[in-house]
């Protein structure tokens, strides 16, 4: 279960280069989630590779290396009541043809790989993420 406060998120290289990112982060914003600490990146492919260890060896992890380290993200930290779960539905389906309609992925996504947007799975994971991407002196906390 997850009931932590925290989540992070990263717009993918796609919809940053298709100009999604200001009406990503308003959804966002819309939705009640606080941003805590945002930045624009990129990810050398031996840094996305330790980012989706967990994905090493599927038949999609060279893809989505290759996908992850194309180009910038937009990398952020978010705060509101039940971070995980809530952007989690927010933005939908890994794969976009079977995310609810409104949802960011359905909204945003060009397909399974150029999925627009991470959110992360669990609390733990959320931990992870924020520590791998950002010191304390990056946070604000609401
Ligand atoms: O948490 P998600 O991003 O929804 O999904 P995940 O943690 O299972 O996978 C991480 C990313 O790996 C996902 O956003 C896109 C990619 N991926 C996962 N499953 C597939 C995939 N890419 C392709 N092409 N095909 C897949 O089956």
């Amino acid at each position: 279960m997850n009931n932590g406060r925290i989540t992070l998120t990263m717009i993918k290289p796609y919809a940053v280069k298709q100009h999604h990112v200001g009406a990503i982060l308003s959804r966002i914003e819309k939705e009640g989630f606080h941003i805590r600490a945002l930045k624009m990146t990129q990810l050398p492919a031996e840094k996305a590779e330790i980012f989706y260890e967990e994905h090493a060896g599927k038949s999609f992890f060279p893809d989505l290396i290759e996908f992850m380290s194309s180009g910038p993200v937009v990398v952020a930290i978010l705060e509101k009541d039940n971070a995980v779960d809530d952007f989690r539905k927010l933005i939908g389906n890994t794969d976009p043809t079977q995310a609810e309609e409104g949802t960011i992925r359905r909204t945003y996504a060009k397909d399974k790989t150029r999925n627009a947007i991470h959110g992360s799975d669990s609390d733990e994971s959320a931990k992870r993420e924020t520590r791998f991407f950002f010191s304390s002196m990056e946070e604000f906390p609401y």
